[in-house]
């Protein structure tokens, strides 16, 4: 045996021995992880998706409700000390699709909630906008008025020093099947909403940091890009596309300036569809949903890996298993994870079903396994 052919064999034991320990790894989950049941909602909560928490830790989560429309988007609250849920604020109408549609969420320095607003499934044509709750000192809503406009389908929503930062899941651009992330100062809309320019020319946007293109999954027929995001503690961003799971990075620069977009992960096979981004400061971890497998996962930065926190079959979510899980949030040492239950083609959720469903799991120091993707 030549010692070319000795190369080759021993590396295809390695890799035969790798398949199997990654097999393991997909599978092998720590029951400390289990997902729980943390909140079941009524059918005014049919379609549930982003999570926020003000300073004292309170909870609000988004529910747009597209599956039961007779219900209006709202935004909920959940008060910690009692733990009651009650309608926050319900979502803004658009003047001319007559719906609110509230998605990702978050606060700022000031107290303020932003939101994505998609319209996108009522009206495909530049109709979504990030929203800004102004809140009154009581913690209760004043107002709410438009911030960005002209975004096909706002998707998830970040405030860092002075600016606010979202996706936007569908450029429709022909023969190319991109989303993007953006970031807007708040000098931009001072008076007036910012506006960002069409999908044609986003690559001149001044307010355009990157842009995603995904290659759609033969099973799934899903083109949509850029779905959630999230900084980590040195400020760089992270987001992944929904239709194909391709997770990347902008990393900021020292002056403040971010580079071009990177790919972290482009395999379906481990990752085959991102929807929420959250950051788990305490690890390091960026940790993601994939809708696709009712899965979370994280990405340890530091080592490069991604690891399965969770992952189960097709569930109504009663018992408080993943039934499409959407945004996640870290809040306090759990996780909290939002069931979208809004099936689409391809997907582990084979049904929208009347159990609308928050999960909780608890984040412990170890306990589950990592697939090395840079071997
Ligand atoms: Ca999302
Ligand atoms: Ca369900
Ligand atoms: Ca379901």
């Amino acid at each position: 045996m030549s010692k070319a052919t000795m190369w080759v064999l021993a590396g295809a034991a390695a890799t035969a021995a790798w398949g199997v320990m990654a097999a393991d790894a997909a599978v092998k989950m720590d029951e400390k992880n289990r997902p729980k049941l943390f909140k079941q909602f009524g059918d005014h909560v049919n379609t549930p998706d982003g999570l926020a928490q003000d300073k004292a830790g309170n909870i609000f989560m988004a529910a747009p409700n597209f599956v039961d429309q007779s219900y209006a988007g709202t935004i909920m609250k959940m008060d910690k000390k009692s733990g009651k849920w009650s309608v926050f604020v319900a979502g803004l109408l658009h003047p001319d699709t007559k719906r609110g549609a509230p998605m990702g969420m978050e606060f700022d320095e000031d107290g303020n909630l932003y939101y994505c607003d998609n319209q996108y499934f009522f009206d495909k044509n530049y109709k979504s906008r990030v929203m800004r709750v102004v809140i009154g000192k009581d913690g209760e809503p004043l107002k709410i008025e438009p911030v960005v406009e002209n975004i096909k389908l706002a998707n998830a929503v970040r405030i860092r020093g002075n600016a606010v930062y979202f996706t936007d899941t569908f450029f429709d651009v022909a023969g190319k099947n991109q989303g993007g992330v953006y970031r807007v100062p708040f000098s931009a809309f001072k008076e007036r909403p910012a506006l960002l320019l069409p999908k044609e020319q986003a690559g001149n946007d001044p307010y355009c940091l990157g842009i995603t293109e995904t290659v759609p999954l033969e099973h799934r027929k899903d083109t949509a890009g850029a779905d959630g995001m999230c900084f980590d503690k040195n400020g760089n961003i992270y987001t992944g596309n929904f239709g194909d799971g391709h997770f990347y990075v902008i990393k900021m620069r020292s002056d403040g300036s971010y580079d071009k977009m990177a790919t972290l992960i482009n395999d379906p096979k481990v990752f085959p569809c991102c929807d929420g981004i959250c950051y788990y400061a305490k690890k390091d971890w960026v940790i993601m949903t994939d809708s696709e497998r009712n899965a979370v996962l994280c990405w340890d930065i530091k080592a490069g890996k991604l690891g399965t926190l969770w992952m189960n079959d097709d569930t109504c979510g009663k018992d408080g298993l993943l039934d499409q899980p959407c945004e996640p949030m870290v809040w306090g040492d759990k996780l909290l994870v939002v069931n979208f239950d809004m099936s689409f083609p391809g997907l582990k959720n084979s049904k929208n079903d009347p159990m609308h469903t928050l999960s909780v799991m608890n984040l412990e120091p170890s306990g589950f396994s990592f697939l090395n993707l840079f071997r």
